[in-house]
């Protein structure tokens, strides 16, 4: 093995004996007689020392690579106070696995930071630094949460298509690609699969799914392609009973990563876990709220992001930093939304510091009421003939919602730009890497 140690991994019990360690040449300080080459590996950095004197090939060699260059070093490991990990390895033979070429397209401890389109470009570099790998070490930690919690509850995981013959969520910002001889679309969520399963018996079904959208809008908070918890379940009273799921979620979720403790101090944050239920304010308050503080909103519209800020901000002012707006117009949500009365429906978000994280409802479960509001939102329903057919010979009543991840993470840990939070992110211009 080119590694026997993580330069985490070595303990104690190691001192004076032979290691080999492995990973990318991060610095090389030259001092003639002496050099101190910084070795990095995915889990921290340790410090080989090379005295000319004693091993004149080796210095030559190892003060010769360039940084970012893969070796391998077996050595004897020595204890050293004054090295920062407590230890310092004097190698006996290296072996490069992989020169880096000069110059580096993006430095790794470079003081000056490059400017963000050079990070995403050159994403495999960025994704060396620990404080960017930190995110997507935090994103793991709460996938797993996730998955844990909702099969507490009974969920099961499933896998639905994600090229699909209709536009999932009715609208115009949809993937168009060919197939075969067929005109078809990538899913903008998994609405309608997750929705057709609770006419199966498999009553809570959940996904981390894909959602592709072609919103031509570049905005820090969009992506043309994200990930979100989607979860559908039967037999509920109201959409409360989603609601009581999505919290308890949301809350296992963050308590998972406030766990983070070597994560969260390379990134210098911490995380305070948010107090159960979550306030909950029906959409004509919210209106109410923003009007007394001179927003234009007019009643039936959805909250734009100035918008969705200054309520953050009041709800701030109230101690909330997580609340649910409930209780929509019937217009301001998707087709499958259950109406409450004319002009209401069972349709709600969930706003987090003033960013919408999570949106679902009590879905239609009638098909001639499906069909009306296909229609009434200007959809054709021979378009979703497949779909209608779930709701033909037994739906029980279900509801469910959509929890974007990385609008989750941006929240979390106070990211300003959501494409820091997906590993290659996809928006307007960006098709690459
Ligand atoms: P909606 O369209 O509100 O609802 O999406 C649900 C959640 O997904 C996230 N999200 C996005 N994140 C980044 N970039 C985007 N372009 C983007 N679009 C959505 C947000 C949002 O709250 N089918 C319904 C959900 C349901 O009712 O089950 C839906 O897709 O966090």
């Amino acid at each position: 093995m080119y590694r026997s140690r993580y330069s985490k991994e070595v303990t104690q019990k190691d001192y004076d004996k032979q290691v080999t360690v492995a990973g990318w040449i991060e610095d090389i300080r030259n001092l003639g007689s002496i050099a101190f080459i910084i070795l990095r590996d995915g889990k921290g950095t340790l410090q080989i020392t090379v005295l000319k004197k004693k091993t004149p090939e080796l210095f030559e060699q190892l003060t010769s690579f360039s940084r970012e260059s893969v070796v391998s070093v077996k050595g004897l490991c020595k204890e050293n106070e004054k090295v920062r990990n407590g230890y310092e390895i004097l190698p006996e033979e290296v072996e490069i696995l992989s020169a880096a070429e000069t110059p580096l397209p993006l430095g790794v401890v470079d003081k000056v930071e490059a400017d963000f389109d050079t990070r995403l470009d050159n994403r495999f570099i960025d994704l060396r630094k620990p404080e960017i790998q930190a995110i997507f070490k935090i994103r793991n930690v709460v996938i797993a949460a996730a998955h844990q919690y909702l099969r507490s509850q009974s969920f099961i995981e499933v896998h639905t298509p994600n090229i699909i013959p209709s536009s999932s969520e009715g609208g115009t910002e949809v993937f168009k690609l060919q197939y075969f001889e067929k005109e078809a679309f990538l899913a903008q969520s998994p609405q309608l699969y997750k929705q057709s399963l609770m006419a199966t018996g498999l009553d809570r079904v959940y996904e981390i799914a894909w959602y592709f959208r072609a919103e031509e809008h570049n905005t820090r908070r969009h992506l043309n392609e994200s990930t979100a918890v989607d979860l559908e379940m039967a037999y509920i009273s109201s959409e409360e009973d989603v609601m009581k799921i999505l919290e308890n979620l949301v809350h296992s979720m963050w308590k998972s990563a406030s766990e983070c403790k070597e994560e969260l101090e390379i990134l210098d944050k911490k995380i305070a876990i948010p107090k159960l239920p979550f306030a909950r304010m029906p959409y004509d308050e919210v209106i109410h709220k923003l009007h007394e503080r001179k927003s234009g909103i007019e009643w039936g519209q959805d909250l734009g992001a100035e918008d969705e800020k200054l309520l953050g901000e009041i709800m701030k002012e109230g101690g909330k930093e997580f609340y649910f707006i409930t209780r929509y117009p019937l217009g301001s949500k998707p087709f499958y939304t259950m109406p409450e009365g004319e002009k209401y429906s069972r349709g709600f978000d969930l706003e987090c510091k003033g960013v919408e994280i999570a949106s679902g409802s009590q879905r239609i479960h009638d098909v001639k009421l499906l069909k009306k509001r296909l229609g009434a939102c200007g959809l054709n329903p021979k378009d979703f003939e497949a779909y209608l057919k779930a709701f033909r010979y037994g739906m029980p009543p279900h509801g469910g919602f959509g929890f974007g991840i990385e609008r989750f993470l941006m929240e979390l840990l106070d990211i300003k730009n959501i494409r820091e939070c997906i590993l290659f992110p996809r928006d307007r211009t960006r098709l690459t890497p």
